[in-house]
This record gives C-alpha cells, structure tokens and sequence, in this order.
C-alpha cells in the first residue's frame, strides 16, 4: 500500500512537472538569427509578452558576450557598470520578476554602431497570457520550420480541396493540443495500472 501511494504521488508531480515546463518559456534572443549585430531587437521583442517563470538565452559567437547594464547605461552602451558580464556562446537568463531589464555585447560599436542592444520587459505570470502565447505561436510564424507549408500543401492536395485557408487551422488545431492529451492518457493509464 505503501508504495502504491508512493508511486500514485511520482506520477501526480511527473504530470503537474510537464504541464509547468509548458507554460514556462525559453525565448531564444533573435530567434533563429540569435545575438549578433545585424538584428533588429526591438522588431524581435515586439509583439512578445515576457512573464515571470518565462526565461531567455542568448546564443552567439564567442567573440561577442552579453552584458546586462542598467537602464541608465543601456541608450550609450556603457560597459563599466554591468550587472553581469557573460561570455561563451550560451546564456541564459532566467525571467525570475517582474521589470524591463537591459542587455548589451560590449565589443567596441557592436552595441552603439551595431544592432546589439535588447530590452525586456517581464510581467507578472497570467495563465491567460500564457494561453495566448501559446495560440500565437500555433498561428502564423514570421519563421515557419522549412517542412511545414510541404506539409500543409500535401494535405490540401491529398485531401482534393482548394481553400487554403481552413486546412492550415484545421491542421495545426490538432497538432498543438496532441502533447497534452497524450499525457493526460499517459497519466491516466499509470492510475489504472496502479488501482488494479
Ligand atoms: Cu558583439
């Protein structure tokens, strides 16, 4: 009996773990295009809500770094006073509250002359922002994977249909909500293998 309760519990923290590391995100800075000192940062944060939980990484050449400044550094690119200073090719910094934080690579002119210059603003944790993230991200992406429009189009003309437009919704609508039924059945079935 024992262990039965002690197994019941492992299984109830293994689903409450998965659907945490859902609503947490990790936001890659520049998206695919990563730090360096052509992208635009303001055209990438624009339009995200960063939360609470919510973390991001820098990913770079070793010949840049990431320095957070405060804000009152951050329009001059002024190094001196950094927050932190972080080399290496991968750094992540955890969203842990709520406030605008400042970020710049303090290679001479890569921050002034450059593009390497990021502010994020982290509001407090809303599961209904967080459900809205996830709806975005489930509809049209300025980056879509290279395999999903050959994806879309093979099920448009598998199915002998031509709008457009209602087999992309009608796609991704299952694909995005697939993880978390699985789980739940998952769950589900480790319950009942247990009861029995
Ligand atoms: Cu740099």
């Amino acid at each position: 009996m024992k262990s039965n309760s002690g197994a019941l519990l492992a299984a109830v923290m293994a689903v409450t773990a998965v659907a945490s590391t859902a609503v947490a995100k990790d936001y890659t800075v520049g998206g695919s295009y990563g730090w360096d000192t052509y992208v635009d940062y303001d055209k990438w944060t624009a339009g995200k809500t960063f939360m609470v939980g919510d973390s991001i990484t820098f990913k770079y050449e070793p010949y840049h770094n990431v320095l957070e400044v405060p804000e009152a550094d951050y329009d001059s690119c002024t190094a001196n006073n950094a927050v932190s200073v972080r080399s290496g090719g991968n750094t992540t910094f955890e969203l842990a509250a709520a406030g605008t934080r400042y970020f710049i690579c303090s290679i001479p002119r890569h921050c002034l002359n450059g593009t390497m210059h990021v502010k994020v603003t982290t509001v407090p944790y809303s599961a209904a922002a967080a459900a809205a993230a996830a709806a975005a991200d489930a509809g049209p992406s300025p980056a879509p994977l290279p395999s999903a429009p050959a994806d879309e189009h093979k099920a448009t003309s598998d199915a002998g249909s031509s709008p457009a437009a209602a087999p992309s919704t009608a796609a991704s609508a299952p694909r995005h909500h697939q993880p978390l039924v699985a789980v739940a059945g998952l769950a589900l079935a480790a319950l009942l293998a247990m009861a029995a």
